[in-house]
């Protein structure tokens, strides 16, 4: 037999709306040569079941993170039997107690990887389950590993040495700081004007150029007011 790929159907039953462990499990079958179907969130296990019919997988794996699993693993199992696919594979992960992982494998579910699962052993556990059901023959080569990315984003948050000035705290904190770009250096600041006195050489001129500009106009106003009226009680 020649080798192939393996074809998985990565599904997300019931109302569990968790989907990263899904989509990093996906991500790592796909990059370990797996043509991986993902069916999207909630969907029935009739659904999940109907696509992995139609797509024709080898396997079924289901993330489940809602406690639901002893549910909906029964069912997909059931209807995988009914529909004449119980030579698949049925496997997953998610928030699975290990009784409950016990009580399904008894039923003839595969094996459940709980949080923290290395997803290079989920890799492992499914070639192994392909070989040994296909023969080893039919087993593509692993892909060569991809290389990380190199980081070309600047860190949001980078550490700042701040000198306490309280004598009581430790002379030396180390707080976080929002990494900014540089702020471009502010031009020197234009030297102040003199106040008006040190201006003027007026006598007087120091108190009347301290108030401000309409004050002194209504000032002035009331004054010439004033005079008016004294004028007139003068005739
Ligand atoms: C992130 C998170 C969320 C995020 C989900 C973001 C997202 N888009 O996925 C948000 C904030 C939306 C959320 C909401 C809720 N959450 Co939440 N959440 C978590 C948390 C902290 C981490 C889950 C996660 O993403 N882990 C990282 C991924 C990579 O890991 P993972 O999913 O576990 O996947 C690994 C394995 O499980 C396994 N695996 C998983 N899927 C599959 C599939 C296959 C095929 C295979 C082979 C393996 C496999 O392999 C993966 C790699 O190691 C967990 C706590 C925890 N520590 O697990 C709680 C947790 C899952 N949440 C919980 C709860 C209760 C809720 C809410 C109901 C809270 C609420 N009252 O609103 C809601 C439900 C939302 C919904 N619509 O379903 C509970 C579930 C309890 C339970 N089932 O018994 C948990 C366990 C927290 C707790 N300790 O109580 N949550």
């Amino acid at each position: 037999m020649t080798p192939r790929k393996i074809r998985v159907l990565v599904g997300k039953p019931g109302l569990d709306g968790h989907d990263r462990g899904a989509k990093v499990v996906a991500a790592a079958l796909r990059d370990a040569g797996m043509e991986v179907i993902y069916t999207g969130l909630h969907q029935t296990p009739e659904q999940v079941v109907e696509a992995a019919v139609q797509e024709d997988v080898d396997v079924v794996a289901l993330s489940i993170l809602s406690g639901a699993h002893m549910t909906l693993f029964p069912d997909v199992l059931e209807l995988m039997k009914q529909r004449g696919a119980s030579d698949r594979l049925l496997t997953g992960g998610g928030i699975i107690p290990a009784e409950d992982m016990e009580t399904l494998k008894q039923m003839g579910v595969g094996r459940l990887f709980g949080p923290g699962s290395s997803t290079q052993e989920i890799v492992h556990y499914i070639r192994d389950w392909f070989g040994a059901t296909h023969g080893q023959e039919s087993l593509a080569p692993l892909p060569p590993a991809r290389m990380a990315e190199p980081m070309t984003f600047e860190p949001e948050v980078t550490p700042r040495r701040v000198e306490s000035r309280s004598p009581r705290r430790s002379a030396v904190k180390v707080a976080s700081r929002r990494a900014r770009p540089a702020r471009p250096r502010r031009k020197p600041a234009r030297p102040r004007r003199k106040p008006a006195a040190a201006r003027s050489s007026r006598p007087g001129a120091r108190t009347a150029s301290r108030r401000p500009k309409k004050a002194r106009t209504v000032a002035r106003r009331v004054k010439a007011r004033k005079t008016a009226r004294r004028a007139k009680r003068a005739r």
